[in-house]
């Protein structure tokens, strides 16, 4: 039995919200209802409509317009009909291991409808199940009571051995099938199985506006007659011990369903997280080679000048020699260092064309891109309502929450840059011809003022002061032309691993919440999934 008050506090604390409301108000509504409930179900195109309009047009009522027949997939929601003392439900035909959306829809929502009934008619062609065999399976297991799950063979009349031509291989044919069916599902003989046709030959077609003599031709030998007779005898009496079952059925299918969309988010957004951590990593990992290339290029220039002056500054060589000594020696420091910041810039571009490339970013993009782009993903979840539709409110339910999180702006948001700007032109080579100091006015300046009285300024104390100006105006002009090189790939290993780094957290937290809501959800199935097998012998 499963414990539906710990199944309905779980639903309610989901993360990013809780769908209990939305499933408590289904199953309200259901338990309100004062008469049986008989739903038909099965693969789609099996006549469950066809059936339903049989039964509504012999017992003289109108059919309405949302029932509708042909042998395409046709019903799309669940519908009610009062027939009789009991409400019939049709639902949409399920389409076993179909990929489109609209198909796995329907087959949840056909799925869901079979918790809220007292009594459940598996509809199925004369070929039996074959593809649904395990869906119908599973269903037969949750815990009818002894004869509230019933079968329907149904147009039989085509298959393959025409009644009004020979009635005694028909009716053989029919025995033959309830056999194999009952074989086939392990049934009982307390689990009535009906052979119908409900629309022989097609005679109505898809037409609704009919009278019940339409099938008058039929009636001696299509089944419809102890179909509608059992219909007849469903009784209110049975009520609440049904009712308890559906309860069970119902909570157990949601909790079911629940836990199954749950695990496939937690692996969406496992593989999100990893793809987010993997940029956190890179972008610690890039920074601190840059703050090492940046150190080593601080290092690299630490007594360079001094060196030059010290070598060149002599009364002997000429002023131009030492400017273009200087020169060319900031130069080569600049060169040697500028390389190293255009390998990294490589490899970075390099890693992430490869990250791209990957399955998993796709998946991380279009998440950054949904919460970037202000859209409301809860609109997107917008549809007919009905119990199947809940469990396709978690995805959106994780996104608000993700919005939410990701709103206020995080301490990792601007990252050390602290930059806002959109990386420089990211193919742009940055060329040696750039990377000349811009040291010649100043140097030019510098030595024409010494040219003037170089002899003085050799001995004087002041020579050795100028001389330290000039150094240290040098090694400052060079660092200051280095700086905005190391910015400039700071700014792009902020950039590229921009998205990753804001999402990091919250990501990690959904997925650890989720890994708990999976965990809770998967311990209240265990203890409740004492299979009764209530339809088996
Ligand atoms: N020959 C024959 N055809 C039938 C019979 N009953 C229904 N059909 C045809 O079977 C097709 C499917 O009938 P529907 O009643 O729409 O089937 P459904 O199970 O409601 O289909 P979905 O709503 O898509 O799940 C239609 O083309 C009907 O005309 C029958 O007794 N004999
Ligand atoms: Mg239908």
């Amino acid at each position: 039995m499963v414990d539906i008050d710990a199944v309905r506090d779980w639903l309610g604390r989901l993360p990013g919200g809780s769908l209990a409301g939305q499933y408590v108000d289904d199953w309200d509504a259901f338990e309100k209802l004062d008469r049986p409930v008989v739903t038909l179900f099965g693969s789609y195109d099996t006549g469950k409509s066809s059936l339903l309009r049989r039964l509504l047009v012999d017992s003289g009522r109108d059919v309405p317009g949302w029932l509708t027949i042909s042998a395409r997939h046709e019903t799309f929601e669940v519908h009610d009909v009062e027939v009789g003392e009991c409400i019939i439900r049709d639902t949409p035909g399920f389409a076993v291991g179909a990929s489109d959306i609209r198909a796995q829809n329907n087959s949840r929502r056909a799925m869901a409808a079979v918790g809220l009934t007292d009594v459940g008619i598996a509809g199925l062609t004369p070929q039996l199940a074959t593809a649904e065999r395990d869906m119908l399976q599973k269903l037969f297991t949750q815990g009818w009571p002894v004869g509230t799950m019933w079968f329907v063979v149904s147009r039989f009349d085509e298959a393959g051995v025409d009644p009004e031509y020979d009635l005694a291989e028909y009716r053989e044919l029919g025995d033959r099938k309830v056999r194999e069916l009952r074989e086939l599902f392990d049934l009982d003989d307390r689990t009535p199985v009906f052979v119908v046709s409900q629309d022989p030959f097609q005679t109505a077609g898809p037409d609704t506006d009919l009278s019940r003599e339409t099938w008058d031709d039929f009636r001696d030998w299509d089944g419809m007659r102890d179909l509608t007779d059992a219909i007849e005898a469903v009784s209110p009496s049975a009520l609440p011990e049904w009712r308890h079952a559906a309860g069970q059925r119902y909570w157990t299918a949601v909790l079911d369903g629940t836990v199954i969309e749950l695990r496939r988010q937690l692996a969406d957004y496992t593989a999100r997280a990893e793809v987010a951590a993997s940029g956190v990593a890179r972008r610690d990992g890039w920074e601190s080679e840059l703050d090492a290339l940046d150190r080593a290029a601080h290092a690299g220039l630490d007594g360079l000048v001094e060196e030059v002056m010290r070598r060149s500054w002599e009364p002997s060589s000429g002023t131009d020699e030492l400017q273009a000594e200087i020169q060319r020696t900031l130069d080569e420091w600049f060169t040697k260092h500028e390389v190293r910041l255009q390998r990294l810039r490589q490899s970075i571009r390099k890693t992430k064309e490869r990250e791209r490339a990957r399955p998993s970013w796709a998946g991380f993009a279009s998440l950054a891109a949904t919460l970037g782009s202000g859209q409301d993903a809860a609109t997107t979840a917008a549809g007919p309502r009905g119990v199947a539709e809940h469990v396709e409110k978690v995805g959106p339910m994780l996104i608000g929450m993700l919005k939410a999180a990701n709103k206020a702006p995080g301490p990792t948001a601007g990252g050390k840059a602290g930059s806002a700007k959109a990386p420089r032109d990211l193919g742009r080579p940055i060329g040696i011809a750039e990377a000349v100091l811009p040291l010649a006015a100043y140097l030019a300046n510098v030595f024409d003022e010494q040219r003037a009285d170089r002899t003085r300024l050799n001995q004087d104390k002041a020579a050795a002061a100028k001389r330290q100006q000039v150094v240290t105006e040098c090694t400052q002009r060079a660092r200051d032309t280095w700086q905005p090189f190391v910015d400039d790939v700071r700014e792009e290993i902020v950039a590229v691993t921009r998205d990753q780094v804001d999402l990091d957290a919250s990501l990690r937290r959904l997925v650890e919440q989720l890994q708990k809501a999976v965990a809770e959800g998967e311990s209240l199935l265990r203890l409740g999934t004492v299979p009764l097998h209530e339809t088996r012998a």
